[in-house]
């Protein structure tokens, strides 16, 4: 078993409802398991349109390979209504793979660990309710020291407002 990261994100729609659907879809994979969850950070878009983003960290155990775990995220992507017509559009569901393991995977559509993880709070601030001493396999530097560094210093921080400690479980349809 390795274990995976994910960053999760949405600012389209029912926000709240695209996070749970997600989760509920993940716990449907088979081949993953002991999933732990960040809370829900609600913050500024980053060079995307649309509105304000909910963006958490999920991980999990998983017996999948990297293609086939990124196979089965980017259908659930689909399955949310994730539309690709350009780069910087808003997005019901984006759902990154942040680390597998401590591979570094080099491939055509497939750059893990993230490549930006590392100058984003709304991925950082999460990944620290989780795991703070992680490292990074190729900075290597925690992502506490990581977040730490990127706090004291001025790149692309991003705004990162801590709005719930859970997602609230029956909103799932309710948001605009
Ligand atoms: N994702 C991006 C680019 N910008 N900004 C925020 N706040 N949250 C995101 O998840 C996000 C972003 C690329 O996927
Ligand atoms: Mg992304
Ligand atoms: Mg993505």
């Amino acid at each position: 078993m390795t274990k995976v990261f994910i960053g999760v994100g949405s600012n389209l729609g029912s926000r709240a409802g695209y996070l749970e659907f997600a989760k509920k879809e993940l716990l449907s994979v088979a081949g993953l398991e002991d999933f732990r969850y960040s809370q829900v950070y609600e913050t500024e878009p980053l060079a995307v349109e649309g509105g304000s983003f909910l963006n958490a960290v999920w991980s999990f155990e998983t017996s999948l390979s990297p293609r086939d775990l990124l196979e089965k995220i980017q259908k659930i992507e689909i399955n949310a209504n994730r539309q690709r017509n350009k780069p910087n559009e808003a997005r019901t569901l984006d759902l990154d793979i942040l680390f597998y393991g401590d591979q570094v995977i080099r491939e055509p559509g497939m750059t893990v660990p993230h490549p930006r993880l590392h100058e984003r709070a709304f991925v950082l601030v999460p990944f620290c309710d989780l795991e703070p001493g992680w490292e990074h396999p190729e900075l290597k530097r925690t992502m506490k020291e990581i977040l730490k560094g990127l706090n004291s210093g001025k790149r692309g921080t991003g705004y990162v407002k801590q709005i719930r400690s859970a997602l609230p479980v029956d909103r799932s349809t309710k948001e605009k």
